[in-house]
């Protein structure tokens, strides 16, 4: 339930796909390079207590969850928030989001400031590590459930591009390594 891509730059609906033509697929070593993690779990065992969620939740500390939709009845000031979620931003913690229905696109920066699109469907669990330049869009579908898992205390507040002063790029950077 997940792939990813390399976006054109084209200032089209950005539901739309985006994908190069030929299409130019971003590989699984390449998002982990980045610090991107993905798993496709099975969205029917959530509702029993999925075993493999458990596992993963217990090794990363995720100790808070709650639910989100994004549609426009259930989402409060859907029309700004929308918008926000669109603004390239960074946390200064991960962002952790499984879908339970529906689909998304969360965008994330690669080395070169190219676009990697991660197109995220049911089951789909994805964690974008602190201080990495993202984005999230709703595609054509136009609707999305997710989990948001947290260490701790929820914080959820963006930093908009430029951020190079919010010590999480840096430190984001720094985990690169030889990367940069
Ligand atoms: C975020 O932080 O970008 C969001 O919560 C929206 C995506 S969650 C499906
Ligand atoms: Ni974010």
């Amino acid at each position: 339930p997940i792939e990813a891509w390399y976006m054109d730059d084209s200032d089209e609906d950005q539901r739309l796909p985006h994908r190069l033509t030929p299409n130019q697929p971003c590989p699984a070593e390449a998002l982990h390079a980045l610090g991107v993690r993905v798993w496709a779990l099975d969205a029917d065992a959530y509702e029993r207590g999925d075993p493999q969620l458990a596992a993963i939740r217990k090794v990363r500390g995720y100790s808070y969850e709650d639910r989100i939709t994004i549609t426009p009845e259930a989402l409060p000031n859907y029309e700004e928030k929308i918008k926000g979620f669109y603004q390239e931003h960074l946390h200064t913690d991960e962002e952790i989001r499984y879908v339970l229905e529906g689909s998304g696109y969360f965008d994330v920066r690669d080395l070169q400031e190219r676009w990697v699109r991660i197109w995220n469907k049911r089951g789909a669990l994805l964690v974008i590590p602190e201080g990495i330049y993202h984005r999230f869009t709703l595609d054509t579908g136009n609707s999305i459930t997710a989990l948001r898992l947290f260490v701790g205390v929820p914080v959820w507040t963006p930093h908009n591009r430029p951020a190079e002063h919010v010590p999480s790029r840096s430190k984001y950077l720094a985990s690169l390594g030889g990367n940069v």
